[in-house]
């Protein structure tokens, strides 16, 4: 009788760890991407007005587990014919960077990061990272941790900065940092359209690293483990063609 009961507990267990998994890979982020007409200048200032008009992601969860974060994080997205435009908005009471220089290992620290896949039938994907002394990381990886040797692949085109609110020293005192990527199309090389075209969907994750007050890995769409690259469970970046107005 018990090992019947013990059968049957671990069929509903398996069926609910089944079911919460289906219901995990149902959340997976959709964001519907508007156009922008005006020029976007990239100074980390989010003071364009396509940047109060189109909508934020949604919130960044615990990356390993999905679970709410306490530390506030914000991201917008719009594109031109040329560029995808990423601005992130971090609360941040204690902003902290030491590395300065392009390719450095900046996940170590607190950065800013987003992974772009440009069809889930070809494994490459590009990372950047951008921390909040200004530095990028730029990589293009052939697949899942396989890249390119980071200072190998420079987008010659990338445009990004950083503006803080606050002291990048690591004392507690400061109120946040925001940052502006404008990532080529071009470099997207395995896109079905570049342009992209109305309807065009990409997968796509944000994170975000920060080291103090306390360590934290957040994302827009959780992997559900300790990894960042985890492609098949990235959200997904849908190019609507509509004009952000
Ligand atoms: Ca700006
Ligand atoms: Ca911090
Ligand atoms: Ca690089």
């Amino acid at each position: 009788m018990s090992r019947i009961l013990s059968t049957c507990w671990l069929l509903l267990l398996a069926a609910g760890l089944c079911s919460s998994a289906a219901a995990q890979a149902a959340q997976k982020p959709v964001y519907e991407a508007l156009k922008t007409g005006a020029a976007i200048q990239v100074d980390g200032r989010l003071d364009e007005p396509v940047w109060s008009v189109v909508p934020a992601v949604g919130p960044f969860r615990q990356n390993a587990n999905g679970q709410s974060s306490e530390l506030e994080t914000e991201a917008r997205i719009t594109y031109d014919d040329e560029f995808v435009y990423f601005a992130f908005r971090c609360s941040d009471p204690n902003v902290w960077s030491t590395r300065g220089k392009r390719d450095m290992h900046l996940w170590e620290e607190e950065v800013v990061e987003a992974f772009i896949q440009g069809s889930p039938a070809h494994p490459s994907y590009i990372e950047l990272e951008v921390n909040p002394l200004g530095a990028m990381l730029d990589i293009y990886l052939l697949d899942i941790r396989k890249p390119i040797p980071y200072e190998s692949w420079n987008s010659s085109r990338l445009k990004w900065a950083v503006q803080v609110d606050g002291t990048v020293d690591g004392n507690p005192g400061d109120k946040g940092w925001t940052c502006e990527i404008a990532l080529p199309i071009e470099d997207v090389v395995t896109a079905p359209n570049r342009p992209p075209k109305p309807g065009d969907r990409w997968r796509l994750n944000l994170y975000r690293g920060d080291s103090k007050p306390a360590r934290a890995g957040l994302a827009w769409s959780p992997t559900m483990r300790p990894d960042f690259h985890v492609p098949s469970m990235f959200g997904e970046l849908v190019f609507t063609g509509r004009m952000a107005k």
